[in-house]
């Protein structure tokens, strides 16, 4: 049903007011959703489209689970926040729970992926302060280029995204970039005695889905430990599922000694983030040194246990894995000169597009919105495919279908 006010369509309407009332801090597709059910949205003019963004991989269990919901629902009714002055009936169960599901003695529950970073980078100087005997204020954590770990002042201090960084200084000191997939460049890097901490994304989403050399991981876990040094995995995105094993780090059998999650630790209906390690770096923090109004909330360890529950029921990696490989198969099939290139693990992939006529990526995700798929490019030319992980395969057939429609439709 169009509401329509002066020839203006509900999504005008609601583009304006955003427009005129909200920030400029993004730069949204002219789409205004209303409704998600699994691999589904809607927009406010009942347009069906599937989303192969899932929320950059919050989603990863499919908008509105009825089982998350039903987590949230129950929970909200009864106690919602009671901050970390006191205890409550739900945080120690979910601990239990979330250190045993992925191994680690403890958790530190936060909110935003953001946070959980912030945490993590933290907790890995104190670490290097108390436990390897770095001098005071001289911890160094190595971090690679063209990551993306969130938009703190802290973060950003290490990001080597213009748009990210500009005019957002002083920055803050303590970081060491390297290439990224470079083994050799953080064996050199270690050399440096007030190294505490390598923290690095297992597979770099920003950046463009940049899947590094099979072994890189193993051997920066190597490095790191003969280096005395904590191995700090970002799996924010590519955690839960998405890249075809419970985690990223799973794909090389490396355990990294402090594993940051968040997005779909929730399954997208409510902000949760954790960071998880043992005894020996996680003590480093003692009361009143670290947290947050919201962290280890009863409704966010509720939701928590509910989301990584479906990852199980539903043998979301697994899915994620065999879709992956389909969706692949099928993007290398096609014959456009637009399409140069595709990559990816399980179902966290993209493609590189290459102008044609003027027309870029941009225009080639306005067109797959107008033939019902929903994806955002990054960096300009390169498009992430990310569908929520229990789409099943008449439906990733038909998403390939429209891609394929889609590009040649520029030839
Ligand atoms: C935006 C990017 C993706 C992340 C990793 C930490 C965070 C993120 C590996 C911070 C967040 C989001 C942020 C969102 C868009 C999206 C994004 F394009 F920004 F870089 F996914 F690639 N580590 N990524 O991917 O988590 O504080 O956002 O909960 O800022 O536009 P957050």
């Amino acid at each position: 049903m169009m509401a329509m006010t002066e020839n203006k369509t509900r999504s005008q309407q609601l583009i304006e007011l955003e427009e005129k009332h909200g920030a400029h801090n993004y730069h949204p597709l002219p789409v205004v959703l209303e409704k998600g059910e699994g691999v589904f949205v809607w927009d406010v003019e009942g347009k069906k489209y599937y989303d192969f963004l899932s929320a950059y991989s919050a989603v990863n269990q499919g908008h509105c689970h009825p089982k998350i919901t039903q987590a949230l629902i129950e929970q909200s009714q009864k106690l919602a926040l009671t901050s970390r002055a006191f205890h409550n009936n739900c945080l120690g169960e979910y601990e239990k729970f979330i250190t045993s599901y992925f191994g680690y003695d403890k958790v530190l529950p936060m909110n935003s992926g953001a946070e959980g970073v912030e945490t993590a980078l933290k907790m890995a100087r104190k670490w290097g302060y108390e436990k390897k005997g770095i001098p005071a204020n001289e911890a160094k954590i190595i971090v690679c280029e063209s990551n993306f770990h969130g938009r703190t002042i802290n973060i950003i201090s290490f990001s080597a995204d213009q748009d990210a960084r500009n005019n957002f200084g002083p920055f803050t000191p303590g970081y060491i970039s390297i290439p990224y997939n470079n083994t050799t460049a953080l064996a050199e890097a270690l050399k440096d005695k007030n190294v505490a901490a390598f923290m690095v994304e297992p597979i770099q989403g920003e950046a463009g889905v940049m899947v590094p050399d099979e072994g890189y991981l193993k051997k920066v876990a190597e490095l790191c430990k003969a280096a005395h040094v904590l191995f700090i995995a970002d799996e924010i995105q590519t955690g839960i599922a998405r890249t075809g094993r419970l985690l990223a780090c799973d794909w090389e059998n490396v355990r990294p000694d402090v594993l940051i999650l968040g997005k779909a630790l929730s399954g997208g209906v409510y902000p949760v983030s954790a960071v998880l390690a043992d005894d020996e770096i996680m003590m480093c923090i003692q009361p009143g040194q670290h947290g947050s109004t919201y962290g280890g909330n009863p409704i966010a360890c509720k939701v928590a246990i509910a989301a990584l529950e479906v990852v199980v029921d539903e043998k979301l990696a697994e899915r994620a894995n065999y879709m992956g490989e389909i969706l692949r198969r099928e993007l290398n099939n096609i014959k456009s000169d637009m399409l140069t290139l595709v990559r990816g693990k399980g179902l966290l992939n993209a493609i590189i597009i290459k102008e044609k006529n003027g027309k870029t990526a941009w225009d080639v995700c306005l067109k797959l919105a107008e033939n019902g798929l929903l994806a955002k490019p990054t960096h300009g030319d390169i498009i992430r495919f990310a569908p929520p992980l229990v789409i099943n395969e008449e439906q990733i057939m038909e998403c390939a279908a429209i891609i394929k429609r889609t590009l040649l439709s520029f030839e």
